[in-house]
């Protein structure tokens, strides 16, 4: 099918560079050439065609400019809508005998049509996103349909046996599917649907059946009734809601004379043509650009999250060119060229698209907003591609301009390939992007901060610049996240004055309470660190004022129980468990760090990661901010070991000293005696 759809592409292509028919209206920018290839079927009315094009951007975006002209003469026509990207859908009135039609828009001065016309001809799904409302009976639904947007899209489908969105998200949407069915004779006709969730059928305008509600799918006929009709065309009409989760869409039916419930087949709809598109002609230009885009294959790049890569591929079909310079600028911040050229986009959403027709500015060149989205090769091809097949042109985007929400994936999937490299630089380029949105940057610095950890953080200069970079630069909430990702590099590396400056710059910004409570955490500990003891309770108190919206992991933390769960995680070398439970800790009683009790944990937690130097610094703080708690002492003794082990001499006598003189009657008093140079045995 895709072949012979090529080939009569082609062939319309040449038709339009040997002989350029007149443009029907100045008025009208621009215009393609579509053709249809059918027979004459001979049924009651007029045969009809269904296409989808793309605008190059310049249709009204309300699509009122859109008609279908055939020798000088406008053809009846119906436009279901423009979008997602620049795409429209037109049906318009096949004329006996006539295979080329033009389709004219961009012409801003146009009003809509003033027929009112419809094919009554084949099985038109149009797809609109779902704005509330409960599908409790069928003017409830109707009312649903009429309020639902954003419009996904509509062209003509086989038959009503769905399992997702064609055009769009299939998280929720309402979907209404139109169609002609030729009933083959007079009797009684049993219609059945089986839904997920809401579904109304009729034929005629007459309520079949009604599957309202919330629901998944039965595998029967249960829900079903039965209409009397007489032979000929009946309109067949099929409202169904996805208010959220899985979705299904099947309808059914049972003819006279036939002895089963089956999904009503194609051809019991009458014969809807598919026009073929022609290349786009600009009123007054020689050349006008242009190019079809095709995908080619999709592949799961997330196994845990279904996060689909899409493969297009975009062919030039620009009419009476002849040049083989062709650029392409496919929207995600990547760039090919040749004539037609294969790219793999990352995440969905609507992608301009440019194409180029040489070097210069001045070059033709056209740009198409193309919506990419999970497509539906699940349903109608047996197998997916495997993501690896995709990766060696992967690893060869360039990250610094790739769009943000596509590094983002691109992130998981190295993550789930375990490219630590890869994975580095596609966080790196999020965090450089001032685009990236709050939840984006957080996702990157958080994945690195879990995957590299604080010490290798701080150890490559790559990201203390690149997040200094872009701190810089950023505002509200991106500020806060960007503050709390040098912050904590910056103590790391023993530089709680400069952390605690980025931190209370961030504190002006606009965020949401749990940023904020985070914030004002790592604001006290940069305190603490500074030996600030009022600071830090400040800082520490406003945190714990912050109302607080739990998870299950920090439920779990409650209750104290988390001080067990840390020693055990911490004897039992789980550190990465004894990081969280702490975190976990801090975030629900922030002013506890001030008692000595959980920093002492952090102490040994960091000592025990091989973080000497951040483990002093937060022992320091214990003795410095903490000095009345009876961890003070244990602080200052494990100091002491660290500093002895680094052969610190000085450092080491130091901190014993001091617990023999300000806490002489501790336990730790005599431990610190032997450990003394000079006294020990
Ligand atoms: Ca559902």
């Amino acid at each position: 099918m895709r072949i012979i759809c090529a080939a009569a592409l082609l062939a319309v292509a040449q038709t339009a560079a040997q002989a350029q028919a007149l443009w029907w209206d100045g008025t009208y920018k621009a215009r393609r050439q579509v053709t249809v290839y059918a027979p004459e079927w001979n049924l009651p009315g007029d045969d009809a065609a269904i296409v989808t094009f793309h605008t190059g951007g310049h249709m009204k975006a309300d699509g009122s400019d859109v008609r279908v002209v055939v020798r000088g003469k406008e053809v009846s026509c119906r436009f279901y809508g423009a979008g997602p990207g620049d795409t429209a859908t037109v049906a318009f009135r096949v004329e006996r005998g006539v295979r080329d039609y033009y389709v004219y828009f961009g012409n801003a001065g146009a009003a809509a049509p003033r027929y009112d016309w419809q094919p009554r001809r084949g099985l038109i799904l149009e797809t609109r996103g779902y704005k509330g409302g409960d599908p409790k009976n069928l003017a409830a639904m109707r009312e649903i349909w009429s309020q639902s947007e954003p419009f996904y899209g509509a062209d003509a489908v086989d038959k009503v046996w769905h399992g997702q969105n064609m055009f769009g998200p299939s998280e929720s949407f309402v979907s209404l599917y139109t169609g002609w069915l030729m009933c083959p004779s007079p009797g009684d006709y049993v219609f059945a649907t089986t839904s997920d969730d809401a579904s109304f059928l009729l034929v005629d305008g007459k309520p079949v059946v009604a599957w309202p509600g919330y629901h998944g799918p039965v595998a029967d006929a249960r829900h079903s009734g039965i209409i009397r009709l007489k032979a000929g065309l009946r309109e067949f009409q099929y409202l169904h809601l996805n208010a959220g989760g899985t979705t299904c869409a099947v309808a059914a039916w049972r003819p006279p004379g036939a002895e089963v419930v089956e999904v009503i087949p194609e051809s019991a709809f009458a014969p809807l043509s598919r026009a073929v598109v022609g290349p786009l002609e600009l009123a007054g230009e020689r050349i006008a650009a242009d190019f079809s885009p095709e995908i080619t294959g999709e592949a799961l790049l997330s196994g845990t999250e279904e996060i689909y890569a899409v493969q297009i591929t975009f062919t030039n079909t620009t009419a009476r060119d002849a040049s083989s310079l062709v650029y392409w600028d496919f929207g995600d911040g990547q760039n090919g060229s040749g004539r037609s050229a294969t790219h793999i986009y990352l995440a969905s959403g609507v992608y301009p698209v440019t194409m180029r027709i040489g070097r210069t500015n001045d070059a033709p060149a056209v740009t198409h907003r193309i919506n990419v989205h999970e497509h539906w090769g699940w349903q109608t091809r047996k197998e997916i591609d495997e993501i690896s097949a995709y990766f060696p042109a992967i690893s060869r985007y360039n990250l610094e301009t790739l769009d943000a929400a596509s590094a983002a994936n691109l992130l998981r999937l190295a993550e789930e390939q375990g490219s630590i490299d890869f994975m580095t630089r596609a966080a790196l380029s999020i965090v450089s992007r001032q685009d990236a949105p709050r939840e984006q940057l957080e996702f990157a610095t958080g994945r690195l901060r879990e995957s590299l950890g604080a010490a290798r953080l701080a150890s490559d200069a790559r990201f203390e610049s690149a997040y200094a970079k872009a701190f810089g630069g950023a505002k509200g909430e991106r500020k806060a996240v960007l503050a709390l990702a040098l912050a904590d590099i910056q103590l790391e590396k023993g530089r709680p004055g400069e952390s605690q400056a980025v931190l209370k710059q961030a504190l002006g910004e606009d965020m949401d309470d749990p940023l904020r409570r985070r914030l004002l955490i790592a604001c006290g500990d940069a305190a603490r660190y500074l030996g600030d003891r009022d600071g830090a309770h400040n800082a520490f108190d406003a945190a714990a004022r912050i109302p607080l919206r739990r998870s299950g992991i920090q439920q779990a933390a409650l209750g104290g129980a988390i001080a067990f769960k840390t020693e055990d995680y911490l004897a039992r070398k789980q550190y990465a468990d004894a990081e969280k439970a702490l975190d976990a800790w801090d975030w629900e009683k922030p002013l506890e760090k001030l008692d000595g009790y959980s920093s002492f944990l952090r102490a040994r937690l960091l000592e025990a990661q091989d973080r000497p130097s951040r483990a002093l610094s937060e022992l320091e703080a214990i003795a410095a901010v903490s000095a009345d708690s009876a961890y003070a002492p244990k602080a200052l003794l494990l100091a002491g070991k660290i500093h002895s082990s680094r052969g610190n001499r000085e450092s080491a006598k130091a901190a014993f000293d001091r617990i023999l003189k300000a806490y002489r009657t501790s336990p730790e008093a005599e431990e610190a005696g032997r450990m003394l140079p000079g006294r020990g045995r």
